[in-house]
């Protein structure tokens, strides 16, 4: 195969340019600076390319290439918003999310308990509503406390409509409502309160939590509060037995005939990227969930953003055959009384679904374990350079028999784009 490549015409390779600084993190990674120029001689899949660097030749990551101009990368037009900011705030101007986030009755009613349950210690607090979307929260401070303003903010334009519904209801004297990105709004005053719905798949996924401590860091009073307070990414080994006989044991013998060299295309199509809106459920975890990453949102600061890790080790519960991880979150929200009970919303299987749901992460191979075997490992979430709204999650795992099963040791690794 190699040979072959190699023979083929120069004409096929593409010259890219880096958009930023990469270093590889195997031997067949290349690294290389922003503004390197590399010639790509395959794109074996929309990640990862075969490209060649002063002689060199390794895999790159495709969102770092560029197909600029000669020169030009600089100011290049076709560079495009790396925020994705017209797609992102075109859907949210949309009915269609905000239905889904509305009719999530475990989410909207725990932000509803929330405010409920501070509804005395809200008095005459000021409040931000960061992302407020259609303004159900906004709605519910002003509904179910004496808020002296709430400042609802939505870059979308949804906006015009949270401003009619503000109305409506009659709280226009009470909800203030700002159109335009929480980075560039002015308020005349600073807040007590700085409340948001920020949480995306896998936590991190959209990165909105960045304009959360932006405005944090901008318009929270010293010693005001946020909502949430904290965030834990949970990790559990898991069977997936249904996806995995769906998307690969399919492929065994479909119609008495043998699809099995097409398994190697179905692992790439289906098992490279994590797949959202799975549920899992408790049966399915093969250990005692663990929290592999907590999030201070008091001290948590942007640039630690573009990469956290975090550990697991699990004691296997049962004998399984072990199909993947699956990740979901929690968040807590402190009360503004010393001593007062906290809110948490959790999205995993042990609560109420939520329209999160859980994220998959298929290992490559399935791998049977036993009880008593342990699983233990690293996650590197490291946040796109170029685009600022996706991340790839890296895992490491050793998987060690136990002493009656001591021949079932192995490690693995795996990187998954979400998205890019
Ligand atoms: N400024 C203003 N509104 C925003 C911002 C921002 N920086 N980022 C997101 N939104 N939990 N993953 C708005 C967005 O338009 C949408 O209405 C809402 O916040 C997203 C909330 C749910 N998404 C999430």
């Amino acid at each position: 195969m190699q040979t072959e490549k190699e023979d083929e015409d120069e004409a096929s390779c593409e010259e890219y340019v880096a958009r930023s600084d990469f270093t590889g993190s195997s031997t067949d990674q290349l690294s290389f600076s922003r503004g390197d120029r590399l010639l790509v001689h395959a794109k074996p899949s929309s990640e990862w390319w075969w490209a060649e660097l002063q002689g060199v030749i390794g895999y790159v990551p495709a969102s770092y290439m560029s197909q600029d101009a000669a020169g030009e990368e600089e100011e290049d037009p076709s560079i495009e918003d790396p925020w994705q900011d017209e797609e992102y705030f075109g859907n949210y101007g949309t009915l269609r999310l905000h239905l889904e986030m509305l009719s999530d009755k475990s989410r909207t009613e725990a932000y509803r308990q929330v405010i409920l349950s501070n509804s005395a210690s809200l008095s005459s607090k000021r409040v931000m509503d960061l992302g407020c979307g259609t303004g159900i929260i906004s709605l519910f401070c002003a509904q179910l406390a004496r808020p002296s303003m709430v400042y609802a903010v939505e870059a979308s334009s949804m906006a015009e409509y949270t401003r009619q519904l503000v109305k409506q209801n009659g709280y226009d004297e009470v909800v203030t409502v700002l159109q335009g990105r929480a980075e560039e709004i002015e308020l005349p005053e600073q807040v007590d309160v700085l409340v948001s719905e920020w949480m995306g798949n896998c936590l991190l996924f959209e990165f909105m939590v960045e304009s959360v401590l932006l405005a944090r860091d901008r318009w929270l009073r010293d010693g005001g509060t946020m909502w949430p307070s904290s965030a834990a990414l949970t990790f559990v080994p898991c069977q997936a037995d249904s996806y995995y006989a769906e998307k690969m044991a399919f492929w065994e013998r479909p119609y008495g005939l043998d699809f099995t060299p097409l398994q190697p295309l179905a692992q790439q199509e289906f098992f490279t990227k994590p797949k959202f809106s799975h549920i899992i459920e408790p049966c399915d975890c093969l250990a005692a969930p663990c929290d592999v990453i907590s999030l201070d949102m008091y001290t948590l600061q942007v640039g630690d953003l573009e990469e956290m890790k975090g550990q697991f080790h699990f004691c296997v519960e049962k004998s399984a055959v072990f199909h993947g991880f699956t990740a979901w979150f929690t968040v807590c929200f402190e009360s503004l009384e010393a001593g007062g009970a906290t809110v948490e919303l959790n999205t995993g299987p042990n609560s109420g679904p939520t329209h999160w749901k859980q994220t998959l992460f298929m290992l490559d191979r399935p791998v049977s374990v036993c009880a008593e075997d342990s699983i233990s490992g690293t996650i590197v979430l490291q946040r796109n350079p170029v685009w600022r709204r996706h991340m790839t999650v890296t895992l490491h795992w050793t998987i060690k028999g136990s002493t009656d099963n001591p021949d079932n040791s192995q490690a693995g690794t795996k990187s998954f784009p979400m998205w890019r």
